[in-house]
């Protein structure tokens, strides 16, 4: 149980899971970071008083707010993707960043999987061809495709894109992935280019993390390499899609159908996508089940108590180098 300390406040950044936050306010006596007009008069009071913030990878701590912190110590992420909070500002003032892995990688796998078998299988389109009345008016649902079998891309091969591997081996689909570094402990083949790896498959399933370092890496030539045929599956961040070379693609028929959890300006999604049959949206719930959202909190809350009692973070995120410039 931590010992509230007047100088080493936790500060709360962005909406967090209710029973997390309760729990900040009532276990760690945390503030609260206000928006809007109130920010400046507040991190004017409190700014230098913050030893640690809790946040979630909707938000995030950026570096204007990291300046603002002058004693901060750890960047506590609810989330195993951490791009909205400025890794390199927090290397350059010795912050520390920790995020939650492993416990979201079954769930996040989960609804890759059933993404993928929902945009081939065409299930939430047919399921609204049938609450619209349309199968005694119209008759039989199109055909569609087979997922069992097919050959599927992932680009990103880290805990959660091996977990979507090894469910998908089951499924009898020949598995291929493209990553930073080939990974020399995989069964699976390693293909050097983004648009190599679209070729070669009949599925492009993206599970890697976001940020400057992705950004945009499935472009238009990806999407085209995939081609006519071929689908995209995302459940990592929108970022590392250029979107709107992925709405033209399927508005022109370039690529047969879209499963999407994620967007660039979530919860905005682009509007010609809410009208094609052959995509599948999500409003990112990839790790949202109860068992594995009580698991990231439970990861959160491990991190930050490890962090007010030791300095050290329990699941810390790999730092770059850091430069002072
Ligand atoms: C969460 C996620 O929805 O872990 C992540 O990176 O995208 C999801 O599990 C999100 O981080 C919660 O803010």
């Amino acid at each position: 149980m931590p010992t509230p300390d007047s100088t080493r406040r936790v500060l709360q950044v962005g909406p967090l899971k209710p029973s997390l936050a309760e729990t900040l306010r009532n276990t760690y006596d945390a503030l609260v970071l206000p928006d809007g007009s109130e920010r400046a008069a507040f991190l004017a009071e409190h700014g230098a008083r913050i030893h640690a913030a809790v946040t979630s990878g909707r938000t995030g701590v950026n570096a204007e707010l990291m300046a603002a912190l002058p004693n901060l110590g750890a960047v506590v992420n609810f989330g195993v993707g951490y791009d909205t909070t400025d890794v390199d500002a927090a290397a350059a003032s010795g912050v520390m960043v920790s995020n939650t892995p492993d416990v979201l990688s079954d769930c996040v796998a989960d609804t890759a999987v059933g993404l993928l078998i929902d945009v081939l299988r065409q299930f939430s389109a047919a399921d609204r061809y049938l609450r619209a009345g349309r199968w005694p008016a119209d008759g039989n649902y199109p055909l569609t495709h087979k997922v069992s079998g097919s050959r599927v891309g992932i680009i990103g091969l880290g805990r959660i894109g091996n977990a979507i591997a090894t469910r998908l081996t089951a499924f009898g689909c020949s598995i291929s992935y493209h990553n930073r570094n080939e990974r020399t402990d995989s069964p699976y083949e390693y293909v050097a280019s983004p648009v190599e790896l679209a070729r070669q498959v009949d599925v492009l399933v993206i599970a890697a993390a976001g940020g400057n370092a992705t950004r945009n890496l499935v472009d238009r030539d990806v999407l085209d390499a995939l081609g006519p045929n071929g689908y995209l599956v995302n459940i990592a961040r929108g970022s590392v899609v250029d979107e709107d070379a992925l709405v033209e693609a399927l508005a022109d028929g370039r690529l047969a159908g879209a499963g999407l959890d994620v967007f660039v300006d979530e919860p905005n999604v682009p509007e010609p996508l809410l009208t094609m049959d052959n995509v599948v949206l999500l409003p990112h719930v990839g790790s949202g089940t109860v068992e594995t959202r009580a698991a990231m909190e439970a990861l959160t809350l491990a991190n930050l108590d490890k962090f007010l009692q030791s300095g050290e973070l329990v699941t810390p995120v790999p730092m770059p180098a850091a430069s002072r410039g």
